[in-house]
């Protein structure tokens, strides 16, 4: 299965090897084949297909990076094609498959004990147990640092207390990782919970009337007064930096991922420019059309380049996290305002469903705004280029 010819003006392909297109063109066959089909009806009817669940599982992309565990070690660009390929489809996909590896699975994973890992990631790594990633709450969001969840310790264990939102996946999860502080008002406290679905006074409620991500669960996290026994703590990480890293992870799939939305509008707006005939000819046989079309080529192939390169990085232990910003907020932005372009492409046509371009749009001002929004990276990337830290005051 080979990409786009004209997407790949600067022989990407050639940066892959034989095992790693080998992985593109099953989790591309699986994804277009099996898995888009049921979008159209999942996004109209705001669900997730659950019933697929086993089959993601099956394909190995949960957690497809880490080692061991039932997990497929796979490699940096590996993984990031992954990313691509599901999101090409919807970004709810991506969400979801991300969500599981990158924000559930690696702090087990990266911060977990043996006998954690044993205990959840093998049943995490085939779909059997899905995770949840509570950061977010209703009144800390772009500062994390000011959450009020909190941990009491007591013997054996802490009483948790408080409330998360917009949590991918979570009426759908069997684990939450939840974060919380240890000492009223101290990031610097904040720990990381594994919290059973079956723990009393814990519950999920879903959020209803997205008008983005419709085919991706999103819920709150309600903690009343719920007891976590000591075995359930990240015994390896404390403060920010813990639910940081995990972020640095989801954030590198985003970079690739998003260039799978970018790419499936550019192919739409591609294939109906060419056939759409207006005064005569083609429109994409018009200068103006043929604008646009160069201009989300070159921008997809830019994308490219610079998730290989952050690959590289990632394989030689080199990647920081502003690296990651950097790339999270340049690969949405471009996606996004290649989606709006291609949906104006399409003219009329553009805003209905039975194109992909209009979801795709629609996805992507969530992925604008989460995983750090567009503005926080811009000024964690100002923070490090002045040394001005200007977040606050
Ligand atoms: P700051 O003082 O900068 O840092 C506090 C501590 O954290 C460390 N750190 C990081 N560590 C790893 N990776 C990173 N990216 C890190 N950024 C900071 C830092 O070194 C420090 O460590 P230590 O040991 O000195 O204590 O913290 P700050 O309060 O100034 O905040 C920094 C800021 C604003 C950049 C950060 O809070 C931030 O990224 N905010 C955005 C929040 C966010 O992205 N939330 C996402 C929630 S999850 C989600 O959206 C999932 S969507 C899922 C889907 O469906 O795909
Ligand atoms: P706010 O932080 O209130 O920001 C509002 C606006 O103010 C933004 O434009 C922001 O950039 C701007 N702003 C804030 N601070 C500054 C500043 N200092 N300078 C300039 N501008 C600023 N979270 C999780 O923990 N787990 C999940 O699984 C998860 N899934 C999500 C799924 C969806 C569909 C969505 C929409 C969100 C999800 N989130 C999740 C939450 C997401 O990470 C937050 O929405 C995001 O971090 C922004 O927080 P907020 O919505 O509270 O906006």
């Amino acid at each position: 299965m080979t990409p786009t010819p004209l997407l790949d003006l600067f022989a990407v392909e050639n940066l892959l090897n034989d095992d790693q297109k080998m992985i593109r063109d099953s989790v591309r066959s699986f994804s277009r084949e099996v898995y888009a089909p049921k979008v159209q009806e999942c996004f109209r009817e705001e669900r997730f297909p659950n019933e697929l669940i086993p089959q993601i599982g099956e394909l190995g992309v949960l957690g497809a990076n880490l080692h061991g565990y039932g997990c497929a070690g796979l490699d940096a660009v590996s993984y990031g094609l992954i990313m691509r390929e599901v999101e090409y489809v919807d970004s709810g996909y991506r969400s979801f498959v991300s969500v599981q590896g990158a924000l559930c699975m690696y702090p087990i994973y990266a911060f977990g004990s043996e006998e954690q890992k044993q205990r959840y990631l093998p049943r995490m790594a085939t779909g059997e147990l899905i995770g949840c990633f509570g950061l977010t709450e209703p009144d800390s969001g772009s500062d994390p640092g000011s959450m009020r969840t909190f941990a009491k310790k007591v013997d054996g264990g802490y009483i948790l207390n408080g409330a998360k939102m917009w949590i991918t996946n979570a009426p759908l999860a069997g684990v939450a990782i939840v974060w919380a502080k240890t000492e009223e008002n101290n990031a610097k406290s904040i720990r990381g919970f594994l919290v059973d679905r079956e723990m009393k006074g814990f519950s999920t409620p879903k959020m209803s009337h997205k008008l983005s991500l419709r085919a991706s669960l999103t819920g709150e996290i309600v903690l009343e007064d719920v007891f976590v026994p000591d075995e359930n703590i990240l015994p390896n990480v404390s403060g920010l930096k813990g639910p940081l890293s995990c972020l640095n992870q989801a954030r590198y799939g985003i970079s690739w991922g998003v260039l799978g939305a970018a790419m499936s509008c550019f192919d739409t707006a591609l294939s109906y420019t060419r056939e759409r005939v207006q005064f005569d000819r083609p429109i994409a046989g018009f200068q103006l059309t043929q604008n646009k079309l160069v201009e989300m080529a070159a921008r997809i192939v830019h994308g490219h380049l610079l998730c290989h390169h952050l690959a590289g990085l990632k394989e030689a232990g080199q990647l920081t996290p502003i690296q990651v910003s950097l790339a999270k907020r340049e690969n949405v932005r471009t996606a996004l305002e290649i989606a709006r372009e291609s949906r104006s492409m399409l003219g009329g046509n553009g805003i209905m469903d039975e194109y992909p371009i209009m979801r795709h749009s629609m996805n992507l001002e969530s992925v604008f705004t989460y995983e750090g929004t567009h503005e926080i990276h811009t000024l964690a990337i100002g923070r490090a280029l002045t040394g001005l830290n200007a977040f606050s005051s």
